[in-house]
Order: structure tokens, then C-alpha cells, then sequence
């Protein structure tokens, strides 16, 4: 992106409408965000840092018995097979501490119990351990790089955890077609560096990006930032080669864009979280890096504005709008509490909104924002912007929004539903939350109160909400006050309860609230003819 002198931004903030005063009924709705201002937000304590085990916080959950308990034996043949650096053995020795990150999920909400981490370093290991795995019906939970929002990626007992680390080769790039052909456990930042060097993006991105692999990207059909340019996996990913249970190799590495021959049974790993085999290798079509990229940020006074702000977007940025995300206020003043750093924009506004454009020419794609931003603010739609004038200023407005996730486990942890809902219905779901967590008297001013406060923001352009709420501890009291709560209100409104990140251990016995009793009866007659001995990511999904 081409450095711009600042007089264009003072040029901006000259266009800048003073604020309306607030009516009460702002007011009110103003109010009804103010939890935790503008505090330090504390350190975490030892204790809050500690992670339950899942069986002890869910202990309906019960350890099929079906499954056999690892051995002596088993992990001497594992290390026959893999050698030492493809083994973390807790069964023959005391590796807790080194096993322990591969057992505790990235909102310090789950932990298992598993003795050993398996990493195998080719699609012939992956065979070899599955095949074992299942004839010694050893129950196994694949690990991409454990950034999963749904409890998915780590065990819920004491299940075999293959981690997809070594498998980490980028085998082709064709800089004609834009097809990228890598290993499953390839970081998806690497992949994104590898092609910017070679003038094209990832089709995917997202905060976690430094640590996810693209096959847990692919096993969890990951939406991210950018969908709504670039469009879903479901799309992108033109082939994979995955790894049965029983050891067979589905070798359905396309690298065509039109391929309509038979069932596009590739689709089925996509978005199946682990459940029916392990993804090895992915191809997947990549877009020409866009020369120019803009990024504008900016206040809103209802959600009411934020639509008519969205519509226009799509109407006067269309082909060069690449995100739209929403963040409200709450979101941004718990950002601001943990970071402490100078937001954006002056005052407090209610709702922000970051828009990106990414185009071919940096000059009108600029003017074209800079005049879309003028005339929303000049419609009083907006009520304070700022328009990024180079790349660090791009990437810091960006960090306003992907951070928030982050910031908000800084308290101690985050109850996370990410759900698609009609537009106009969007933030209700958050004022409604807000207001039972009030009535259940969860949430207040000062440090006593378990809940930090309630936060939306998301993927707008997708109709994809993501309600926080951030707590102090996990606790089942908070958790029946959410549940089945939210996925009721989902229900009524047709949504869907989960829009991105799958359902994994979290969201597995409400996926009747999204899908029919006929979607779910096929889903699981999938399941039984991929994995008849359910050893795949038990517990979990179906
Ligand atoms: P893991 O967490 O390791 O695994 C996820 C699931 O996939 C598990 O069920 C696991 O068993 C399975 N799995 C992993 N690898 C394989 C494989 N090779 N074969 C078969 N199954 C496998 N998600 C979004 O959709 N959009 C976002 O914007 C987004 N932002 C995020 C931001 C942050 C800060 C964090 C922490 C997470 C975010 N996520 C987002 C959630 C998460 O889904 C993604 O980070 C990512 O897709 C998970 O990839 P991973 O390699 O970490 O997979
Ligand atoms: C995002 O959009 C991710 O930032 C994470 O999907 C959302 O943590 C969440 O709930
Ligand atoms: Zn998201």
C-alpha cells in the first residue's frame, strides 16, 4: 500500500459531523454498555489460570468404554513407527508438562487427560497410526494448531492426540492458475507469506492466522475476515487427500477448478471437525493480491446506522469491498482496557464498523472510499471516521477488531456463541443477553460480579455474530443462565448456532436447534460408514 501524507486524513476528520446529542433513549441503550469502564484490566491470577478438567466441569460426560486404555505396548509400537521425535510418551514416564498444552484448548475452557501426542511427519504415518489406532479401537482426536473455539481440538479423556505439526511442506505453487498445493499442518501465516512473495493472498485470514494449520482451516470450514470477497472454503479448496480410520488413503487431490464427476466427496472433510478421518494434504485456488488495500474506521450511533452504513458500502464500494466487520462498544472499551493504548477515534460511540477495500488502483479505490465515507457522514449515517494512510496505520485500525477475541479472555475466560442471524436481528441477540445476565444479577460495575461484560462484534458482511461474554471464571451458573438460552433465540429466528467455527465438545448436543432430525439422522449415517468404530474425535460433532 502507497504511504499517503496525513493532510488527507486532517481533509477526512475536516468532513467530520460534530456528534448529535445523545436522545435518552441513546442514552439508555448507551447505558446498557457500560460495564467495566476504563480500567486497567488485571493480571490473571494463578488460580484463574488453572484449567478445570472437562470431565470435572461437565460431568455428565462419561468415558465410552468401548475404547481400550493406552499401554506399554502401543506406544512401543507407535515409536517402531514415528521414532522418538514423532512421540510425546506420558504413559511410560511423567510428561504432564509437556504434554499439557496439547490437552488445553485456547480459552483455558477444556482439558483432557491424554498421556500421548502422536506427530506424524508424512500421509504413510498418518495411514499407519489410524489403521492401528482403530483395529486396537484406541480413540484419537486430530490437533491442527489448537486454536479452535469449540473444545474440538483437544481430548475430553484420555484419547490419542495426533498433531498435525511435521506435516508442514509446501509441495506446489502454479503462479498461472494461482493453485497452492501444501501439507495439512502448514501454518496458514507461511502460506500467506509464501504467496505474497509470489503477487497472491490466501483466500482465507484471520486473527489466529500465526498459529492455525490450513487442514484445521479446512476441518473447521473457517470463514474469517474475508469471505465475503473471497468466499468460503467449500469453494476454494479444489481438493484434499484425508486418511480413513481404517488406514485408506483418499487420494482426491484436484487441482482443477470444474470437476463434476460423481459425488464431490471432499466437501464431507470439510467442515467435519476430525470426525470422519485426518486431512493430509489441500489444494486450494488462490486470488491475485490485490496492489491497493484501504482500511477506514469508524463510529456509528445504532445498529439501525450500521445497516444503512453496510448498504452502502455494497453499494458504492461493490467489487473493491473485501470486509466489512462490526464491533460495539463494549468490545472496544475492553480492548482499550487490556491494551491501554489510543483508540482510533475520539469519544465513545456505541457501534464501530472497519471497512477494508482491496483493489488495482490504489488512487480511485481511496477516492471511492473517501468519498463514501464523506457522504454517510454527510447523511449523519456515520458519526466519526478515519481512513488508514499506510500500512501500519491499516494494520493498527485491523488490530482494533481481530484483537478482541484475545483481550477478552484477559479477565479469566469467554463463553463464545458464533451464530448467523437475519440482519435486522443481529444485536438484538446481544441486548437480550445483556439484559437476562443483568436480571440474573451476573453482571455489575466492580470486580465481585463474575461477568466482565457482553460483547458483539463480527463478520457483518456475513450476517455472523459473535457474542462474548466475558467472564471472570467459567461456572456452571452463568453457563444455564446461556444456555439453552441463546440457541432458542437463534432458533426462532432460523438462524444458525454455529456460523464458523463448528460445533466440536461446546456445541455438539444443540445441533437440533440448527438442523432438522432428518439432516441429523444422515449426518450420523455418515459418521457410522466413515468411522464405524467412532474412534474419530469422539465425544464430539454428532
Ligand atoms: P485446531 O484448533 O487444532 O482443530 C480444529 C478442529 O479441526 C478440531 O476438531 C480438530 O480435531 C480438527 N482438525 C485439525 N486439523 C485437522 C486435520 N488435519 N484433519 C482433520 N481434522 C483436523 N475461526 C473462523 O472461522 N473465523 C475467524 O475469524 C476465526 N478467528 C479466530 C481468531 C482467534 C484469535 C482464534 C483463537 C480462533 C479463531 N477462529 C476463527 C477459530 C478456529 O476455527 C480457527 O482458528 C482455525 O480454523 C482452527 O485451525 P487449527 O489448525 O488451530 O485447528
Ligand atoms: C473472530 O472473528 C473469530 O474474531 C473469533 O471468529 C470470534 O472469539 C470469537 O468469538
Ligand atoms: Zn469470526
Amino acid at each position: 500500500m502507497a504511504p499517503r501524507p496525513t493532510a488527507l486524513l486532517s481533509a477526512l476528520r475536516a468532513v467530520r459531523r460534530p456528534r448529535l446529542p445523545f436522545s435518552p433513549q441513546n442514552l439508555a441503550s448507551l447505558r446498557l454498555f457500560t460495564t467495566t469502564i476504563g480500567r486497567r484490566a488485571p493480571d490473571l491470577s494463578a488460580d484463574a489460570k488453572k484449567i478445570k478438567l472437562t470431565s470435572a466441569s461437565y460431568p455428565d460426560l462419561q468415558r465410552d468404554p468401548r475404547f481400550t486404555q493406552l499401554t506399554e505396548r502401543h506406544v512401543a509400537h507407535f515409536k517402531k513407527l514415528l521414532g522418538e521425535a514423532g512421540v510425546i510418551d506420558g504413559v511410560t514416564r511423567d510428561a504432564t508438562d509437556d504434554i499439557q498444552p496439547f490437552n488445553e484448548d485456547w480459552m483455558r475452557k477444556y482439558r483432557g487427560e491424554s498421556r500421548l501426542v502422536l506427530k506424524p511427519a508424512s500421509t504413510e504415518e498418518v495411514s499407519e497410526v489410524l489403521k492401528y489406532c482403530n483395529e486396537e479401537k484406541l480413540a484419537v482426536v486430530p490437533q491442527g494448531g489448537n486454536t479452535g473455539l469449540v473444545g474440538g481440538s483437544v481430548p475430553v479423556f484420555d484419547e490419542v492426540i495426533i498433531n498435525m505439526s511435521r506435516m508442514n511442506r509446501i509441495h506446489s505453487f502454479d503462479e498461472v492458475s494461482g493453485t497452492l498445493v501444501v501439507d495439512a499442518g502448514v501454518i496458514l501465516e507461511v502460506a500467506d507469506q509464501y504467496l505474497v512473495e509470489r503477487g497472491y493472498i490466501f483466500p482465507l485470514d484471520l486473527g489466529a492466522k500465526g498459529s492455525c494449520q490450513i487442514g484445521g482451516n479446512v476441518a473447521t470450514n473457517a470463514g474469517g475476515l474475508r469471505l465475503l470477497r473471497y468466499g468460503s472454503l467449500h469453494g476454494n479448496v479444489l481438493g484434499l487427500e484425508a486418511v480413513l480410520p481404517d488406514g485408506t488413503v483418499v487420494d482426491d487431490l484436484c487441482m482443477l477448478r470444474k470437476n463434476n464427476t460423481g459425488y464431490d466427496l471432499k466437501q464431507l472433510f470439510i467442515g467435519a471437525e476430525g470426525s470422519l478421518g485426518i486431512i493430509t494434504k489441500v489444494s486450494v485456488i488462490c486470488p491475485q493480491r490485490s496492489s491497493a488495500v484501504n482500511v477506514a474506521f469508524f463510529g456509528l450511533e445504532s445498529f439501525d446506522k450500521v445497516q444503512q452504513a453496510f448498504r452502502a458500502a455494497k453499494g458504492q464500494l461493490s467489487e473493491i469491498l473485501s470486509a466489512f466487520e462490526l464491533m460495539d462498544a463494549t468490545s472496544q472499551r475492553l480492548v482499550h482496557d487490556v491494551r491501554q493504548t489510543q483508540k482510533p477515534l475520539e469519544g465513545d460511540h456505541p457501534f464501530y464498523c472497519l471497512i477494508e477495500t482491496s483493489g488495482s488502483n490504489g488512487d480511485h479505490d481511496y477516492e471511492k472510499l473517501e468519498s463514501f465515507l464523506e457522504d454517510v457522514m454527510s447523511r449523519e449515517i456515520v458519526s466519526d471516521g478515519v481512513l488508514a494512510q499506510d500500512a501500519t496505520q491499516a494494520k493498527s485500525l485491523w488490530s482494533w477488531r481481530e484483537g478482541i477475541p484475545e483481550c477478552l479472555g484477559h479477565w479469566g475466560g469467554t463463553y463464545k456463541y458464533d451464530v448467523s442471524i437475519p440482519l435486522s436481528d443481529l444485536y438484538k441477540l446481544v441486548e437480550e443477553t445483556q439484559a437476562r445476565m443483568e436480571e440474573a444479577g451476573l453482571v455489575g460495575n466492580d470486580d465481585s460480579y463474575p461477568v466482565v461484560g457482553v460483547v458483539g462484534y463480527g463478520h457483518m458482511g456475513d450476517s455472523n455474530l459473535h457474542l462474548n461474554v466475558a467472564v471472570r471464571r467459567y461456572d456452571p451458573s452463568i453457563e444455564q443462565v446461556l444456555e439453552p438460552f441463546v440457541y432458542e433465540w437463534i432458533q426462532s429466528r432460523n438462524g444458525s448456532i454455529s456460523a464458523e467455527h463448528g460445533l466440536g465438545l461446546a456445541k455438539k448436543k444443540f445441533i437440533g436447534y440448527s438442523r432438522s432430525e432428518t439432516m441429523v439422522g444422515l449426518m450420523k449415517n455418515i459418521k457410522d460408514l466413515y468411522d464405524p468404530n467412532g474412534i474419530m474425535n469422539p465425544y464430539k460433532y454428532i
